[in-house]
C-alpha cells in the first residue's frame, strides 16, 4: 500500500474510535450520570476490564475476596445513603454467591443492584455447556425485587434506569442486571450512546399519605392511655430524623427503637423505652408502629409477649400490603416515612396532649430499675472476660465517640450488645437484620467505612466473625479505620460442648484458644489479644485514636453465653429428644 493510503486508513480509524463508545463505557457513563460512583465486587471473566475501566474512569471500584460480602456492602450502602449499593459480580458461581445478599437487600429493605456477567445467552438457553452456564435471570427473579436483562448497547441506559428505580422507589429492595458477556464489547456510535444513556429524575418520589388517613390515625393516638411509638429500620432509611424525633417528643409517648433504628433518637433518651421493653409491650394499649413491621422480632403483634389487654395498632409504612400483615391495623398510613411523620405533626397542631401522667412515669420507674440492675456486671474486670464486662468497655468506647459506626453479629454477642451498647445517633448500629443473618460483619464495615467514612467498630462472634473473616484482607488492603473485636467463647453459642461418642469435635466448637489476632497481623493490621475489659478498652481506643485496620481478640470464658443467645426458644422440641 502506499503511504498516503496507510495514512489515510490509520486517520480513518482513528477517527472511527472516536466517534464509538462500547458497552463497558456506557455502563461506567450510565452509572456515573446517576451519582452511583462505588462497586463492590469480585473480579473475573467477562467483568475484569470493565472493572478496570469503572476504576480509571473514577469510579471506586472495592475488590473482595467472595462475592457474599461484596453484596453484604452494597447492600447496607444502599441503607446508609438511599442510592442502590452496586455490586458486581461474574456468571454463575459468582452470581449465586452473591445472590444471598441480594436476597438480604430485599428482605430488609435495602436498594442494591446486583450486576452479573453471564454466558453466551444462545448456548446458555440450548443448555450446550457454557463456560460458566446458567440462566441467572431466571435464578434471581424469585429473590428480588426486579429482575432485567440487557442485550443490547442501546439499552444500557434504559435498563440501569429501571433497575435504580425498581430499586429505590416504594419499599426498596434488591434488583438484579444480567449483563451477557457480548454487551460489554458492543460498540455503537458515541453520540447515540450518550442519548441512550438516563439520568433518573426523582427515583425515589414522594408518597404523601391520604389526610382522612391522617387523621384516623392521630384520633386512635389521642385515644390512647398507654400509648407506645415503636421505630423500625425504615424509619431510620428515611432520613427523617428531625421530623421524627420532633413527633416523639411532641407526643409525650414513651418509644421503642427496633435494632438498626437504635440512636434515631439517643437510647438515653427519657422517653427511651428499650430497656423496659417487656412492659411497654404487655401493658401498651394503642401501638403506632414507624417503619417496623410486625414480624418475628416483634413476636407478630401476639400472643404472650403482647400481654392480655387488647391492642389497638396505628402503622406507618410505604407498602400498603404490609397492612394487616399479622394482626388488624385500625389505622393504616400508607406514605414515605418523611412525609407521612411531617403529615402527622401538622395534623397534632400546637398542643397535643400528652399521654396520663403515670404511663410514661411506669416506663420510666421500670427502665431505671433494669438499668441499675445491669450496671454492677458492666463493670466487671474478670478475666476470662465475661459478655457484661466485655461489653462494658465497647459502650463507653460509643459513648465516648456517639459518630463511630457499630456493626454487630452473633448469637449472644448480637443480643447482649444490642440491650447494653447505647446509641446516640441515627444509622450508626448496623446488625444482622430481619434474618438475623450471619457474614455481614466484614463487608458491612468496609461499606459503612467507605460510604461514611467515620471510624468502624464491628463486635463480632468468633463464629459469626469466621464467615466473612477473610475480608480483613482487604480491610487492610484499602486500610479502612476499621476495628474488629473477636469475642472469642471457642465456639457457637458457648466453647463447652463435648462429644461423647468419638473423636470429632462437638458442632458447636472451634479450635480452643484461637488466635484470630494472628490474621490480621499476616496482613500488615494491628492485631492485639486481650484478656481482660481493662485491655480491651486499652486496645480498642488506641485503634479508634490511630485508625488502622486492628483486630482485637477479645478472649470470653468458653461457657460465657447460652444456645441461641435470647432466641433459644426458636429451637424446635421434640418429646423424643434424646440427649
Ligand atoms: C447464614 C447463617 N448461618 C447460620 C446461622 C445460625 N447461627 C446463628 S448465631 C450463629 C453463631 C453464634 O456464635 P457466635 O457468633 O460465636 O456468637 P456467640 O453466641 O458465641 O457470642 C450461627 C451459626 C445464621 N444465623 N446465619
Ligand atoms: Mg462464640
Amino acid at each position: 500500500m502506499a503511504d498516503a493510503a496507510v495514512k489515510e486508513k490509520l486517520a480513518d480509524s482513528a477517527e472511527t474510535e472516536r466517534e464509538l463508545t462500547d458497552g463497558f463505557h456506557l455502563i461506567i457513563d450510565a452509572l456515573k450520570l446517576n451519582g452511583l460512583n462505588t462497586i463492590y465486587g469480585v473480579p473475573g471473566i467477562p467483568i475484569t476490564d470493565f472493572g478496570r475501566m469503572a476504576q480509571a474512569e473514577g469510579i471506586r471500584v472495592i475488590s473482595f475476596r467472595h462475592e457474599q460480602n461484596a453484596g453484604y456492602a452494597a447492600s447496607i450502602a444502599g441503607y446508609l445513603t438511599k442510592k442502590p449499593g452496586v455490586c458486581l459480580t461474574v456468571s454463575a458461581p459468582g452470581f449465586l454467591n452473591g445472590l444471598t445478599a441480594l436476597a438480604h437487600a430485599t428482605t430488609n429493605c435495602f436498594p442494591m443492584i446486583l450486576m452479573s456477567g453471564s454466558s453466551e445467552r444462545e448456548i446458555v438457553d440450548l443448555q450446550q455447556g457454557d463456560y460458566e452456564e446458567m440462566d441467572q435471570l431466571a435464578i434471581a427473579k424469585p429473590l428480588c425485587k426486579a429482575a432485567f436483562r440487557v442485550l443490547h448497547a442501546q439499552d444500557i441506559g434504559i435498563g440501569l434506569a429501571r433497575a435504580i428505580r425498581a430499586a429505590v422507589s416504594g419499599r426498596p429492595g434488591g434488583v438484579y442486571l444480567d449483563l451477557p458477556a457480548k454487551l460489554f464489547g458492543q460498540v455503537m456510535d458515541a453520540e447515540a450512546g450518550k442519548k441512550s444513556l438516563v439520568k433518573v429524575i426523582d427515583p425515589a418520589p414522594a408518597q404523601i399519605p391520604a389526610s382522612e388517613a391522617v387523621k384516623r390515625a392521630l384520633d386512635v393516638l389521642k385515644s390512647a392511655k398507654r400509648p407506645l411509638i415503636i421505630l423500625g429500620k425504615g424509619a431510620a432509611y428515611a432520613q427523617a430524623d428531625d421530623a421524627i424525633r420532633a413527633l416523639v417528643e411532641k407526643s409525650g409517648i414513651p418509644f421503642l427503637p427496633m435494632s438498626m433504628a437504635k440512636g434515631l433518637l439517643p437510647d438515653t433518651h427519657p422517653q427511651c423505652a428499650g430497656a423496659a421493653r417487656s412492659t411497654v409491650l404487655k401493658d401498651s394499649d394503642v401501638v403506632m408502629l414507624v417503619g417496623a413491621r410486625l414480624n418475628w422480632l416483634l413476636s407478630h403483634g401476639k400472643g404472650k409477649s403482647w400481654g392480655d389487654a387488647p391492642k389497638k395498632f396505628i402503622q406507618i409504612d410505604i407498602e400498603p400490603k404490609e397492612m394487616d400483615s399479622n394482626v388488624e391495623i385500625v389505622a393504616p398510613v400508607v406514605g414515605d416515612i418523611g412525609s407521612c411523620v411531617s403529615a402527622l405533626l401538622q395534623g397534632m397542631g400546637g398542643n397535643w396532649p400528652a399521654p396520663p401522667a403515670d404511663w410514661p412515669a411506669a416506663v420510666a420507674k421500670k427502665r431505671e430499675e433494669n438499668v441499675s440492675k445491669m450496671a454492677p456486671r458492666l463493670m466487671n474486670n474478670n478475666s476470662p472476660m465475661d459478655y457484661h464486662g466485655a461489653l462494658g468497655v465497647l459502650r463507653s468506647v460509643i459513648k465516648e465517640r456517639p459518630d463511630a459506626i457499630l456493626v454487630n453479629e452473633g448469637a449472644n454477642t448480637l443480643d447482649l450488645a444490642r440491650g447494653i451498647i447505647d446509641m446516640y445517633q441515627p444509622r450508626k448500629r448496623l446488625d444482622v437484620g430481619t434474618w438475623g443473618i450471619m457474614g455481614i460483619g466484614m463487608g458491612y464495615s468496609i461499606a459503612a467505612a467507605i460510604e461514611t467514612g467515620k471510624p468502624v467498630l464491628a463486635v463480632e462472634g468468633d463464629s459469626a466473625f469466621g464467615f466473612s473473616g477473610m475480608e480483613v484482607e482487604t480491610i487492610c488492603r484499602y486500610k479502612l479505620p476499621v476495628c474488629i473485636v473477636i469475642f472469642n467463647n471457642d465456639g457457637i453459642y458457648r466453647g463447652t460442648d463435648v462429644n461423647s461418642v468419638s473423636s470429632d469435635p462437638a458442632p458447636t466448637v472451634f479450635v480452643k484458644g484461637s488466635r484470630y489476632d494472628k490474621m490480621m497481623e499476616g496482613f500488615g493490621g494491628v492485631g492485639v489479644n486481650a484478656t481482660s475489659p481493662d485491655e480491651l478498652k486499652r486496645a480498642v481506643n488506641a485503634a479508634m485514636d490511630s485508625g488502622k485496620p486492628t483486630l482485637i481478640n477479645a478472649v470470653l470464658d468458653p461457657a460465657a453465653g447460652s444456645e441461641s443467645g435470647r432466641i433459644g426458644n426458636l429451637n424446635p422440641q421434640s418429646k423424643l429428644r434424646k440427649k
